[in-house]
C-alpha cells in the first residue's frame, strides 16, 4: 500500500508555523482575547483530545461511534462503492475504520494538520486494511486543498465526524462547507457528525471534566505558544472555564487570568487583569433545523439523519 504525502504548512525559517504566530499574535491584541481552537491540536494536543474522548462526561465520541456501528448497511446502501474517503481534521481516525469496513472504498485520503499523529494513524489504519490506497495530506483543510492524483477520477466522500463544524461560528462553517464542496466535487457526498444541544448541566461536564483533563488540552494552548512562539506566558496562572452560551447555543472555553499577568510572546508585550480571559473554543451545539440551515447555505443537500439512542449526537448524510 503506498502512503503518499503532501506538506502543506507554511514554516519559516526557524520552523514556526507562521500563521499560528499570527493568529496568536493578533488574537491577544484583541479586546476580548481569543486564539481559534484549531491551534489546540498540535501532537500533545492531538493526544489530549483522544484522552477526553475516552472520558464518562465526554459522551460525543461514544455517540457518535454508535451510530457509525449500527448504521454500517444504510451507509453502504447510500453512499455505494468505490468511493475515495476524505476525512477532514482526521486526528487518530478512530472512527474510520467502522466506515471503511461498511463501504468499500476506492481510496482513503486522511487530512489534519498534526503531522506526527496523522502519519502514525495513517501507517495504522493501512495496515488494518491491506490493498486500500491510503494517502495522508498534511494539511489545515479551512484552506482549499489539492488532492493527491491518485483519487483525482474518483467520486468522493467527504467524512467530517466529531462535530468539529461546532467550532467555527456560523459564517465560517458555512465557508467550510463550502471549499469543501469545492474540493470533493459536484459527484460528491458528505457524512458529517453534529452534536445536539442538550441540558447545560450535561454539556458543562462533557467540557470540564472531573479529571481535569479537558482543563489540560485547554491548558497545552499556553504552553504550546511558550514552546513555539517564544513565550512567557505563567501557565499557572490560568484556569479552564467552560461556559454555555445560550444565545448562540455554544460551549466556549476560555482561560481566565487567576491574577494580573503581563507576558511576552513572539517579542511581543501582552497584559491580562485578574478575570480577564483568552477565547480558545467554540462548540456549537445544533438542533434540526438550524443544522439543515447550515448545510444547504454551505452548499449540500441533506439526504439522510441519524441520531444515537438517547438523541445526544447526529451523522448526517448530504450531497453536493
Ligand atoms: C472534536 C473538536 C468537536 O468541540 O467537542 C473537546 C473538541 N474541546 N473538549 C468538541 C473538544 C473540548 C471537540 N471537537
Amino acid at each position: 500500500t503506498a502512503i503518499t504525502e503532501i506538506r502543506l504548512v507554511d514554516r519559516d525559517e526557524g520552523g514556526v508555523d507562521r500563521a499560528f504566530r499570527a493568529d496568536v499574535l493578533a488574537g491577544l491584541a484583541q479586546r476580548q482575547k481569543a486564539v481559534p481552537a484549531r491551534w489546540l491540536y498540535d501532537d500533545a494536543g492531538s493526544q489530549l483530545f483522544e484522552d477526553i474522548t475516552r472520558l464518562p462526561e465526554y459522551y460525543p465520541t461514544r455517540a457518535e461511534t454508535e451510530i457509525l456501528q449500527a448504521r454500517g448497511a444504510e451507509f453502504a446502501d447510500l453512499i455505494g462503492p468505490g468511493r475515495a474517503v476524505v476525512e477532514f481534521g482526521s486526528g487518530s481516525s478512530v472512527k474510520t475504520p467502522l466506515l471503511l469496513g461498511a463501504i468499500d472504498p476506492g481510496a482513503y485520503v486522511p487530512l489534519d494538520i498534526a503531522g506526527d499523529f496523522l502519519r502514525a494513524a495513517a501507517a495504522e489504519l493501512s495496515a488494518n486494511f491491506p490493498g486500500l490506497p491510503v494517502h495522508p495530506v498534511e494539511a489545515d483543510f479551512t484552506r482549499t486543498v489539492t488532492l493527491p492524483a491518485e483519487v483525482a477520477d474518483m467520486p468522493k466522500l467527504g467524512f467530517f465526524p466529531g462535530s468539529t463544524i461546532g467550532n467555527m461560528v456560523p459564517r465560517t462553517a458555512v465557508d467550510l462547507l463550502r471549499s469543501m464542496r469545492e474540493t470533493l466535487g459536484s459527484q460528491s457526498k458528505l457524512l458529517i457528525g453534529m452534536d445536539l444541544v442538550k441540558s447545560r448541566d450535561t454539556l458543562i461536564a462533557a467540557y470540564d471534566d472531573a479529571k481535569g483533563v479537558t482543563a489540560q488540552f485547554n491548558l497545552n494552548l499556553a504552553r504550546r505558544i511558550n514552546r513555539e512562539l517564544d513565550g512567557t506566558i505563567p501557565v499557572d496562572k490560568l484556569r479552564h472555564k467552560a461556559r454555555w452560551n445560550d444565545t448562540f447555543a455554544r460551549i466556549e472555553m476560555h482561560l481566565q487570568a487567576a491574577q494580573d499577568l503581563s507576558f511576552d510572546v513572539s517579542g511581543k508585550s501582552f497584559t491580562m487583569q485578574a478575570g480577564e480571559t483568552i477565547h480558545t473554543e467554540n462548540s456549537h451545539k445544533f438542533r434540526r433545523r438550524s443544522q439543515n440551515m447550515l448545510l444547504l447555505a454551505g452548499g449540500w443537500t441533506p439526504l439522510k439523519r441519524w441520531v444515537d439512542g438517547k438523541r445526544r449526537f447526529s451523522l448526517i448524510l448530504a450531497e453536493a
